[in-house]
């Protein structure tokens, strides 16, 4: 069935429901010096090309595959379109390794046909936490679909990342492959429902009309809670605090530090935003909430040609009510003109989903380690992991 997956070392489909197989490394590290030192070899018609993301022409290159080429929804009305400047952000972390940024061209017109990425992240599982490597953007150009070139961009990256010294993954898919360690639901908020009803992202409800839909998503002009505002760079320090100590709780999740905040959270306009309450009475900031923007390409419309996305982040929240801290980030976006906001369903995001006017969609997301164990599937609640 899954004549490459069966080779990894991941949970496998025959394992599920093994209690007596333990939590944790699937296999130990092998000695650095018997890590393969050369690359894997691709048909030879290709080449591997060590991507520079802060060169403008390879990140460009980057950008064009993927927008033309990455993830769609399952009717192929929409195709993510991530932005370089979203590309150069989500690449380059604290520590990251430009080893990790991994094209492949055709050798004779050098045209970039497909990609895949790692960038260095602390996870903790449980009480262990483990430095390992985030696997995104795998892309293969549409042209060179199941040719098994997945495989071997797979087993590069793997080499790279263990020439690091580093022995495990994070990956999301929405495909089912061995073994999911959560399965989570996309839900939607709509902000703009007349665009987004007549690009076909929704649907008029039955029994509605337009206007009866365009009243039901109306949200205020302006936020309500007191001391709400946009995060800064002198916050990094009470923001860490805050996200660390409610990570805490959940089984898998980030082990941010105080550059990781700064990077990942840290507004960068178009690209992540952030706000925090500071208690108007002691100043103190006692809440947060972020979201990242990811248009989609509305495919084949003759009326529209972007979809703009805002997807929730990491929110954390100890005074404000959880439900009233997202209506404002709702009303944020809203502002800044987004048409959807977009949300899975882990962390405690339940709790406000459907009060929010939030629907589920027709898309899954499954989460994925690589060469770790996690005994049984874990509920999306008890995850505190969000990646891009
Ligand atoms: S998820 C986003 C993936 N990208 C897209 O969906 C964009 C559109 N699709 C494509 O570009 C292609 O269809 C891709 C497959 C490139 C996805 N994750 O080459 P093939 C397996 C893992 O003939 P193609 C993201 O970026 C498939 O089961 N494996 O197929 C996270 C089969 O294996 P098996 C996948 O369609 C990526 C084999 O590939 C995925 O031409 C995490 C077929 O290869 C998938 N999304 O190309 C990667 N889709 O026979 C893993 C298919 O066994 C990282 N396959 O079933 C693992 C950790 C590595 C680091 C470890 C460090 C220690
Ligand atoms: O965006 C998604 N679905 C939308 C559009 C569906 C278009 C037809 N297929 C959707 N819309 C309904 C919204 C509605 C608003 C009012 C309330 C009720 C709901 O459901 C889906 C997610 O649901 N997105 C995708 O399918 C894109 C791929 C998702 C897998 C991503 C893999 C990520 C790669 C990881 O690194």
């Amino acid at each position: 069935r899954h004549k490459f997956w069966e080779t990894q070392p991941v949970g496998q489909f025959k394992d599920v429901g093994d209690t007596s197989l333990p939590e944790g490394p699937i296999e130990a590290p092998t000695p650095l010096s018997e890590v393969k030192q050369e690359p894997y070899n691709l048909p030879s018609l290709y080449e591997w090309v060590t991507c520079d993301i802060n060169s403008d022409e390879m990140c460009n290159e980057v950008y064009t595959l993927l927008a033309n080429n990455y993830v769609e929804d399952d009717e192929n009305m929409f195709r993510f379109n991530y932005s370089k400047e979203f590309l150069r952000w989500a690449l380059q972390p604290p520590g990251y390794f430009k080893s990790w940024h991994i094209g492949v061209r055709v050798k004779t017109s050098k045209k970039m046909v497909a990609f895949i990425s790692g960038v260095p992240a602390k996870i903790r599982s449980r009480d262990d936490v483990v430095n390992m490597a985030e696997i995104n953007f795998l892309c293969v150009h549409k042209k060179l679909r199941t040719k098994r070139l997945a495989p071997v961009m797979i087993k590069e990256v793997t080499r790279r990342v263990h020439l690091e010294d580093i022995w495990q993954a994070a990956y999301t898919a929405g495909v089912v492959l061995p073994t999911p360690i959560a399965t989570c639901q996309y839900w939607h908020r709509s902000l703009n429902p007349k665009k987004l009803i007549d690009v076909g992202f929704s649907r008029l409800g039955a029994r509605m009309t337009m206007s009866r839909t365009i009243k039901l998503y109306k949200l205020p002009e302006s936020t309500v809670t007191p001391g709400f505002r946009k995060m800064e760079i002198h916050d990094v320090p009470a923001v860490t605090r805050l996200i660390r100590n409610y990570l805490s709780q959940f089984v898998v999740a980030p082990d941010f530090d105080e550059n990781d905040v700064e990077h990942w959270l840290l507004p960068k306009e178009d690209v992540v935003d952030s706000y925090l309450v500071e208690s108007p009475e002691t100043h103190e900031v006692t809440d947060f909430c972020s979201f990242y923007t990811l248009p989609s390409t509305i495919l084949g419309n003759p009326n529209y040609s972007l979809l703009k996305a805002a997807y929730s982040f990491y929110n954390v929240s100890t005074m404000t009510p959880l439900l009233q801290l997202m209506n404002d980030a709702l009303i944020v976006a809203k502002q800044k003109d987004y048409d959807v906001f977009n949300a899975l369903d882990v962390m405690q995001n339940e709790t406000f989903l459907k009060e929010l006017k939030f629907g589920p969609g027709d898309g899954k997301l499954h989460y994925y380690l690589y060469n770790y164990r996690i005994r049984n599937g874990l509920k999306p609640s008890e995850l505190g992991l969000v990646l891009l």
